[in-house]
C-alpha cells in the first residue's frame, strides 16, 4: 500500500515526537477524577505559549458592532460569572491509530480532559457592543503566532453568531477555581462546550464580528475532513461520542499492557459526546464479541463526561476490554474507524489488552 501525501506507514518521526513531548495527553488513570486536575488535563499548543503582561492586556472587541470596546480582565471579572464543567477533546485524538498515519500530533486516545471553567457568557460581552444585524460569524484571535501549511498566522477561528450567543459559549478566566495556567490560555480563552478543542481559542486578544464567513487557515484549510486525494470535505465541529476506561490492574512498563488479578474487578470509565447527553455505555471483555450494559453515574453537568462502571468477573487468561458510548442523538461509537487524511474525529472503541493471573 502507498501512503497518501501527508501520511506514513512508518514509525514515529522525531518531528512528531517533539510535538508529542510538548502536547501531553491525560494519563489515563486520571480518568478516575471527575474534574481533571489542571496539570493532568491534555494540552495542545500549535505554536508557542505567548508571554502576557496581565496589567497591559486588553480584549479588543470590534468589527461589525455598534460600540467597539477594549476590555481589561477586571472589566470582564465585574460581569456576572458562570462556572461549568466542560469536557474538551482534541479533534486529532486517535490519529496515531489510523493507518496510514496522518502526520501531525500523534495522539492515541488520551487527548481529553474535563475542567471546571469560570468566566462570563460571551453574549454578556457581545450584547453591550451591539452586534450588527448583518454579522454572520464571530472571530476569535489568539496572541500566539506561527507558520502552518506555509502560512504565517495568529491562531484564530470563528463561530456562527447563533453559537456565540448560546449558553455554551463562555469567555473563561479561571480553570478549577484558579486563574488560567499559561498553557491553557492565560488570561482569557473561549470555551464553546460540545465542540472539539480547536474551537476553544486560547490567549484571546480580539473578538471580531464578521459579515462574511471567516476563511483563515484554521477554518478553511485546517480542521476539515479530507479524502485521501486531498479533497476538503465537511468542517470538524462537535465532539463525536467516545468512552474510555480507567486502565485496570498494573501496567507493563514498555507496552503498558495490563496485569489483573482473577476475580471481581470493577471497571470504571467516562463517556462523552458533544451532540447530546450520554445515554448508554456498553462494555465488552472479549474483544467485541459480546457487549453488556454498564451502570451510569449521575451526570456531572450537561457538557461534561459521564462516569460509568461495570463489575467484571475476571477469569484467568488473555482478554481485550472495550467500552462503547451511545448518545441521546443516536450516535454510537464505531468498532472500526473510517479514515480521513488529517486524522480528525476518530472515535473508534478502545481496545485494552489485559492478562488475568
Ligand atoms: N490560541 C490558540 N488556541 C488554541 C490552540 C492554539 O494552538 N492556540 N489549540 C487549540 C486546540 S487544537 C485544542 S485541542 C485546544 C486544547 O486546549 P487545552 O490545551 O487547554 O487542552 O486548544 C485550542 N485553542
Ligand atoms: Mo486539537
Amino acid at each position: 500500500m502507498d501512503a497518501p501525501a501527508g501520511t506514513t506507514l512508518e514509525g514515529i518521526s522525531q518531528a512528531e515526537l517533539r510535538l508529542a513531548a510538548r502536547n501531553h495527553g491525560l494519563p489515563l488513570e486520571a480518568l478516575r477524577h471527575p474534574i481533571t486536575p489542571a496539570g493532568l488535563h491534555y494540552l495542545l499548543i500549535h505554536y508557542d505559549i505567548p508571554e502576557v503582561d496581565e496589567a497591559a492586556w486588553r480584549l479588543e472587541l470590534g468589527g461589525a458592532v455598534a460600540r467597539p470596546a477594549s476590555l481589561s480582565l477586571d472589566d470582564l471579572r465585574a460581569l456576572p460569572a458562570v462556572t461549568m464543567p466542560v469536557t474538551l477533546e482534541c479533534a486529532g485524538n486517535g490519529r496515531a491509530l489510523m493507518e496510514p498515519r496522518p502526520i501531525s500530533q500523534p495522539w492515541l486516545s488520551e487527548a481529553v480532559g474535563t475542567g471546571e471553567w469560570t468566566g462570563v457568557r460571551l453574549r454578556d460581552v457581545l450584547a453591550p457592543a451591539g452586534v450588527d444585524g448583518d454579522a454572520v460569524e464571530i472571530l476569535f484571535t489568539g496572541l500566539d503566532r506561527g507558520v502552518e501549511g506555509g502560512v504565517e498566522q495568529a491562531y484564530e477561528r470563528s463561530l456562527p453568531v447563533a453559537e456565540a450567543l448560546g449558553d455554551d459559549a463562555v469567555l473563561a478566566y479561571a480553570l478549577n477555581g484558579a486563574p488560567l495556567p499559561p498553557q491553557h490560555g492565560f488570561p482569557l480563552r473561549l470555551v464553546i462546550a460540545g465542540w472539539y478543542g480547536m474551537a476553544h481559542v486560547k490567549w484571546l486578544a480580539a473578538i471580531t464580528a464578521l459579515t462574511a464567513p471567516f476563511d483563515g487557515y484554521q477554518q478553511a484549510t485546517g480542521y476539515r475532513l479530507y479524502d485521501a486525494d486531498g479533497t476538503p470535505g465537511e468542517p470538524v465541529t462537535r465532539i463525536m461520542p467516545r468512552s474510555l476506561t480507567v486502565p485496570p490492574g498494573i501496567p507493563d512498563f514498555m507496552t503498558r499492557e495490563r496485569l489483573v488479578d482473577a476475580g471481581r474487578c470493577e471497571l470504571r470509565g467516562r463517556a462523552w459526546s458533544g451532540w447530546a447527553p450520554i445515554e448508554r455505555v456498553e462494555v465488552s471483555t472479549d474483544g467485541g464479541a459480546s457487549w453488556a450494559d454498564a451502570a451510569l453515574d449521575p451526570p456531572l453537568g450537561e457538557r461534561a463526561w459521564r462516569g460509568w462502571s461495570y463489575a467484571w468477573d475476571a477469569a484467568p487468561g488473555d482478554h481485550v476490554l472495550s467500552s462503547r458510548a451511545t448518545d441521546a442523538a443516536g450516535n454510537v461509537q464505531p468498532v472500526a474507524q473510517s479514515w480521513n487524511l488529517k486524522g480528525y474525529a476518530n472515535n473508534e472503541v478502545e481496545r485494552i489488552p489485559v492478562t488475568v493471573r
